[in-house]
């Protein structure tokens, strides 16, 4: 088994020729696998929660190296679907992992290999050309002799399946540990080649699609049980406002908040209208960093009834 630590770090020669591909990220949901892209690409491009089932399509973020550009895509998490949504989100997992150079499986350190862990695994044993590395996340939250054991079991795993990891790498996104590490392990699978993207571009993410996951993260946040699931946003309109002086934009931004049933609309909305207004606050915030101009953002929820499983109301929704 060859785990990998910062020490064992190869260097990057100078003569090595240039490499440009696509790695994804894969694991059950709330593995880590938003904020380990974020890590590596240095800026927020996918949004992450404390709950399962956050990302909802693939996220681009680009990695930019002297020797390399590294795409990672980040996936939804894979589980066991109980609505059409969920079905949708596992079969854009497949896809993916069948199209890139490598894929990166996302174990957290703190939770016991599950049947959900082992049921990616088999379905990865099966893409035999492509290399796969284990990727252990949230190590910050284990101590040392819990992460050797579940390095072990991961090692195991791939010998049940009758396959080696290329890598198995203990990282901490949000403690900054073995990230570029991660990278480094990465890009030598990749093939040789130019740049994929202009320098400096970060994702391939539309600007609408970034708010309107902002706007949804912000949503996300304290909310519970089956509620997240029944979040989605829509970015209706954006527009310059009018009659503004050249030094003083503003951009107007109208976006529909859609849960499934009107009982959830007292929550989101909160008493006298609290809490839309702090997810009302806190995405313009986010959205102004990103846009570098000021927002109005206007928020207006809406009922989309059982749109999780009805399939004219998931196309509406972008799914
Ligand atoms: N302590 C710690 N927490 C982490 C780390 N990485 C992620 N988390 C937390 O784990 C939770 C889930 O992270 P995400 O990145 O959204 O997970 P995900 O795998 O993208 O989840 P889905 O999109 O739902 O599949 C969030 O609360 C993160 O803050 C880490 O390195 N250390
Ligand atoms: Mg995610």
């Amino acid at each position: 088994m060859s785990v990998r630590s910062q020490s064992s770090e190869p260097s990057a020669s100078s003569a090595a020729p240039h490499r440009a591909g696509f790695a994804c990220f894969v694991g059950r949901p709330n593995a880590g696998k938003s904020t380990l892209t974020n890590a590596l690409v240095g800026q927020k491009v996918a949004i992450t929660a404390d709950q399962p089932q956050t990302t909802r399509h693939t996220v681009r973020g680009i990695v930019h190296r002297e020797d390399a550009q590294l795409i990672l895509v980040d996936t939804p998490g894979l589980h066991k679907p109980r609505t059409l949504l969920g079905e949708r989100l596992n079969d854009v997992v497949r896809t993916t992992w069948a199209e890139v150079d490598v894929i990166g499986f996302c174990l957290p350190a703190n939770e016991k290999l599950g049947p959900g862990d082992r049921f990616i695994a088999k379905e990865l044993a099966s893409i035999k050309k492509t290399p796969k590395i284990a990727i252990v996340t949230k190590t910050d939250l284990v101590d040392s002799k819990t992460l050797a054991e579940q390095l072990i079991a991961i090692d195991q795993l791939g010998k049940e399946l009758g396959f080696e990891w290329a890598e198995i790498v203990p990282v901490s996104a949000v403690g900054d540990k073995q990230v570029d590490l991660l990278a480094d392990l990465i890009v030598p699978l990749l093939p040789e080649g130019p740049a994929l993207y202009p320098e400096g571009d970060l994702t391939d993410e539309p600007e609408q699609v970034m708010i309107a996951e902002l706007i949804r993260e912000a949503a996300l946040e304290g909310v519970r049980d089956e509620l997240p699931h029944s979040i989605a946003v829509v970015v209706e309109e954006m527009l310059p406002r009018e009659d503004r002086p050249a030094d003083k934009p503003l951009l107007d931004i109208h976006a529909f908040v859609y849960i499934e049933r009107p009982s959830q609309k007292g929550i989101i909305i909160g008493p006298k209208g609290a809490r839309l207004k702090q997810v009302g606050i806190k995405s313009r915030k986010q959205i102004e960093a990103l846009l570098g101009t000021p927002v109005f953002l206007d928020l207006h929820v809406k009922v989309a009834k059982d749109w999780q499983r009805d399939p004219r109301q998931l196309r509406k929704l972008g799914f």
